[in-house]
């Protein structure tokens, strides 16, 4: 069995491994021929998969990456793995599910199953991308190839999820394409969940996202709340957490970061205004958790004023830029947004983070690309005016964080057993 994975990023690439350990022969394609290289190099770009671990299936000939999705053919699965992001209008931007669509159709074998993973808004699977396979391949869905949608479910950063005992949502353009497509699934979970079409499937995806969104919204507008209160919220969510049912713990944060949580919400909002319904509390929710970085930003500069310190000759520390602990990826993290504020105001502004070396210039923040990670010693700490607390990687050193900062302002509420001298934590 072969099968073809589009899309070799940390969806895609831990599914080819995850068929490669079940004996099936994974063909990863990708169009960024770097990728391609680096995979057929043995050399992993995923922070929690070992390049070992790629070096094992490849020399037992069951992974090999190429750029040429004429090899599709070879296959009797092909999986589509790729972003959904938004464009620069704040909408659902399709382009890498339909431009890999339209190119791999004219490669479409009889019999062949094709799969979307990507989480897209509901009837994608259905009304859009079927017709452009159709169009590309001169074949029917459902009759000469079959055609099927499963929501990718990875967790990014927590390696231990391997996939294999989390369910697997299934969905087909009909019964017999969704059979097609578990008999897929099964060589690697033990766990298959039916669903009955595809649009279904498509609006799980978005409700479970959906529902971290309104509820770290929700965790967001607690803190809005408590601070002028003088309530401690961090403690309100821990007292909360003790009901063993009906209650799950979202804690506040600088804001919501990542490719999941900020945007998949936005699919499922901008498909219901296209059908006259308001998504309201979706989009609120995404409303509130934009709008945390400046809140962090104001507090940050009421901290500044009392102690004396114009704006404009801040220096201002961001320890983290990754989106959220333990992880590499800098994707959409506020963290971004505070570094912006600071810099309009007039501070001067740097970052730390153990496992963002560098800003990348594709990030979309080019005033920043280039921009390196500090040193972690005393003098560098201790040079900042305030130290803003934006991800919580387990890495960092808080008791010398404690010991060396002028003034910490904690957005996770990761200082306190690490006492610095009072009224030199502020928590935002
Ligand atoms: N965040 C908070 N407060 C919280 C939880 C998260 O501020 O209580 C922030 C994080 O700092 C981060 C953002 O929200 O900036 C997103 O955090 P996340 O924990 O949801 O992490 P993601 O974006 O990696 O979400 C993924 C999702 N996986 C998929 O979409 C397949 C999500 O469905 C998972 O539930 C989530 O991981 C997880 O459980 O960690």
């Amino acid at each position: 069995m072969k099968v073809g994975i589009v899309g070799l990023g940390y969806v895609g690439l831990p599914l080819c491994l995850r068929f490669g350990r079940a004996g099936v022969e994974a063909l990863g394609f990708d169009r960024d021929e770097a990728k391609v290289a680096k995979i057929n190099r043995r050399e992993s770009y995923i922070r929690h998969i070992a390049s070992s671990e790629l070096a094992a299936l490849i020399d037992a000939g069951r992974l090999r990456a190429t750029a040429d999705l004429a090899e599709i053919a070879e296959c009797q699965a092909v999986l589509i793995c790729v972003p959904t992001p938004l464009d620069e209008q704040g909408r659902p931007d399709m382009d890498c599910v339909f431009s890999t669509g339209k190119n791999l159709a004219p490669y479409l074998t009889e019999g062949m199953t094709v799969i979307l993973e990507s989480t897209v808004y509901p009837g994608a699977t259905e009304q859009e991308l079927r017709v452009i396979l159709e169009r590309g391949s001169g074949k029917r869905a459902g009759r000469d190839f079959s055609l099927a949608y499963s929501p990718e479910r990875e967790d990014p950063g927590r390696s231990e999820v391997d996939g294999v005992g989390l369910p697997k949502i299934v969905a087909g353009l009909t019964p017999r394409c969704r059979e097609r497509a578990v008999e897929f699934y099964r060589r690697i979970t033990d766990q298959v969940v039916m669903a009955s079409r595809c649009r279904e499937a498509e609006a799980a995806k978005l409700l479970e996202n959906a529902y971290r969104s309104v509820n770290i919204a929700l965790a967001n507008e607690f803190k809005l709340v408590c601070d002028p209160l003088g309530i401690d919220v961090w403690e309100v969510v821990e007292l909360a957490r003790t009901k063993p049912f009906g209650f799950q713990a979202f804690y506040p944060g600088p804001g919501v970061g990542g490719h999941c949580i900020p945007i998949d919400p936005v699919y499922l909002s901008w498909k219901a205004r296209q059908h006259g319904v308001t998504a309201r509390l979706v989009e609120l929710a995404g409303s509130i958790n934009t709008g945390m970085p400046d809140y962090v930003f104001e507090k940050t500069a009421e901290v500044l004023e009392q102690a004396a310190t114009a704006m404009a000759q801040a220096k201002v520390l961001i320890l983290g830029i990754a989106y959220k602990p333990g992880v590499d990826d800098d994707r959409g993290s506020p963290s971004y947004r505070l570094m912006e504020l600071f810099a309009t105001a007039g501070a001067s502004v740097d970052y730390y983070d153990p496992h963002v070396p560098a800003i990348w210039a594709g990030r979309g923040h080019r005033h920043l690309a280039g921009k390196q990670s500090i040193g972690w010693t005393r003098e560098t700490i201790a040079s900042y005016d305030v130290t803003v607390i934006a991800t919580d990687h387990r890495e960092i050193a808080w008791q010398e964080l404690g010991d060396w900062a002028a003034c910490i302002v904690d957005t996770r509420n990761v200082m306190e057993p690490f006492a610095p001298v009072a009224g030199r934590l502020v928590k935002a």
